[in-house]
């Protein structure tokens, strides 16, 4: 483990002293944070602080600056909010500063959303996403459209709180041959294979893809409800959804 007196900001060091409890996820942090420039720790330690105007201004700058889009995402945005998910966790915060801190990440991906949805190619297939019902968390599923997009795909965001009908109807009106869904809860999780299901049902799981992701979601778990696939991040969300598209054209 590198040292923590190793990172520059001294906001992101008192955090990860205070609130990081568990050693390896120390180790695992201090590692992280010392692999981020000092710009991209000045970015999380604005979100943990919940504060989207510096968020703003940053991620802004940033990119005039000309750091890479994805190096915001990474070590800036979704770094920072791993640390609010572990202070949520061991209850040191609660949902109205984790709101905050969700505003401050759409503050920064305001700012890297044109540029990570912007293709300059044809569309090269159709995606439907959506978070499933009983969830409303949507920032990582918005990153993953924006990764899809960014690689020419035409996606349709069903937002959060999902049906299986509304899954279903999407499908069929849209022509979709992938389905992505998102779940960030262990009690909504289960949700993702009553969609299966009713897919299964309606006779038309032979007509779609489906992948899975979201933080408590596994490869195993996927399996054992009869997703096509699981993706741990947005880079593997458009990995997964080429791979699909390859088999789909393929069958053709
Ligand atoms: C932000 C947040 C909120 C915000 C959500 C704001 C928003 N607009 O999304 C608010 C404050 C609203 C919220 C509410 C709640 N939350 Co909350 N929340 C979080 C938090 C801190 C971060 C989630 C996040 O955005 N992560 C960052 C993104 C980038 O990561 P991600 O979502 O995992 O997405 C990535 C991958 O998973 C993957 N991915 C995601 N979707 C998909 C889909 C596909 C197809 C693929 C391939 C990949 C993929 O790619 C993404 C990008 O890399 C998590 C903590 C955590 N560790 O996850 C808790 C967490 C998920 N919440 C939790 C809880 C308990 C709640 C509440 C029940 C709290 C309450 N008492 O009310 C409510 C539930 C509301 C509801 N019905 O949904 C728990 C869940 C625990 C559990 N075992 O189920 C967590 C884990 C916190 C904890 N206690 O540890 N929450």
């Amino acid at each position: 483990m590198g040292s923590i007196s190793d990172i520059s900001n001294e906001f992101i060091r008192e955090e990860i002293e205070e609130y990081l409890e568990r050693p390896e996820e120390k180790t695992r942090f201090v590692d992280m944070f010392l692999e981020a420039s000092s710009k991209m720790q000045d970015i999380a330690a604005a979100l943990i602080d919940g504060d989207h105007h510096t968020v703003d201004e940053l991620t802004e700058q940033a990119l005039n600056e000309g750091v890479e889009a994805l190096e915001i995402m990474d070590d800036g945005l979704i770094l920072g909010m791993g640390i609010v998910g572990i202070k949520f966790r061991e209850n040191f915060i609660f949902v109205p500063e984790v709101l905050a801190c969700a505003r401050a990440m759409k503050a920064g991906m305001s700012h890297i959303e044109p540029i990570l949805s912007d293709s300059g190619i044809d569309p090269i297939g159709t995606v439907i996403m959506g978070t499933v019902k009983g969830d409303l968390h949507d920032i990582g599923k918005n990153l993953c459209i924006m990764m899809l997009r960014g690689a020419g795909f035409v996606v349709h965001d069903l937002g959060v709180d999902t049906s299986e009908e509304e899954f279903m109807d999407a499908v069929e009106e849209f022509e979709a041959p992938i389905l992505g869904m998102s779940a960030l809860l262990t009690t909504t999780m289960p949700n993702m294979g009553k969609t299966i299901d009713a897919f299964i049902d309606e006779d038309l799981r032979e007509d779609v893809k489906i992948m899975v992701g979201g933080a408590p979601v596994t490869q195993t778990f996927a399996d054992d409800m009869g997703a096509d696939g699981y993706g741990k991040d947005a880079l593997e969300c458009v990995t997964l959804a080429k791979e699909f598209l390859q088999e789909t054209d393929d069958d053709w």
